[in-house]
């Protein structure tokens, strides 16, 4: 089985942006720059055969390629956050490219959830038994980045990426990369 998920890697200096971003944090645990990606769909375990369907599948996928930037900071989970992250500026490419992207796992037959897309970069993932006292910085931490923005930035391509779950966090490789203005 392999656990994979389809993202855009980003440029280094939209990563050094992101890197300074980090800088503070008051809690959790930091995203290493070799890890910054924007997630199109998480997929899952599926075995090899199904991930080689996905990737004839995702290799089909056309389009011109377009310019995003990061904008802003927040937390998902209210009460208990679980991820601090950098907030996506686009016009609507990039969700008309999230949808081919969940056709294409349709097609390779792997449904994927139906839930609502909010492009993001994560910057730190932060443990489920943080304190009151550490939300309460975060949630100030974040308002104090909510002017972060980066220069525009051109989407060249996306990744097929495999996730490998280890004791220090996921490690990330990517599996295939698909260009896009091909
Ligand atoms: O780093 P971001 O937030 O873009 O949170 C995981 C990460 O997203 C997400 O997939 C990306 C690569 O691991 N992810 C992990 N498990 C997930 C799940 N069960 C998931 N997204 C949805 N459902």
């Amino acid at each position: 089985m392999i656990r994979t998920f389809v993202g855009i890697p980003l440029p280094g200096a939209v990563v050094r942006d992101l890197t300074a971003a980090q800088a503070g944090l008051p809690a959790g645990r930091a995203v290493a720059p070799e890890n910054f990606h924007l997630t199109l769909a998480f997929i899952g375990e599926h075995p090899e055969p199904v991930i080689e369907d996905l990737h004839l599948a995702l290799d089909r996928i056309t389009g011109a390629g377009f310019q995003v930037s990061l904008a802003g900071a927040g937390l998902f989970g209210n009460k208990r956050p679980r991820v601090l992250y950098a907030g996506v500026r686009s016009g609507p490419e990039l969700g008309r490219l999230r949808e081919k992207v969940v056709q294409a796992a349709r097609g390779a037959e792997i449904p994927l959830a139906r839930e609502r897309y909010t492009p993001h970069v994560t910057l730190a993932r932060l443990n489920s038994g943080l304190s009151p006292e550490d939300a309460a910085e975060l949630r100030d931490f974040a308002a104090r980045r909510a002017g972060f923005s980066t220069a525009p930035f051109r989407i060249e391509g996306f990744a097929l990426f495999r996730s490998t779950l280890g004791r220090n966090g996921a490690i990330y490789e990517a599996l295939a990369k698909y260009p896009l203005d091909k």
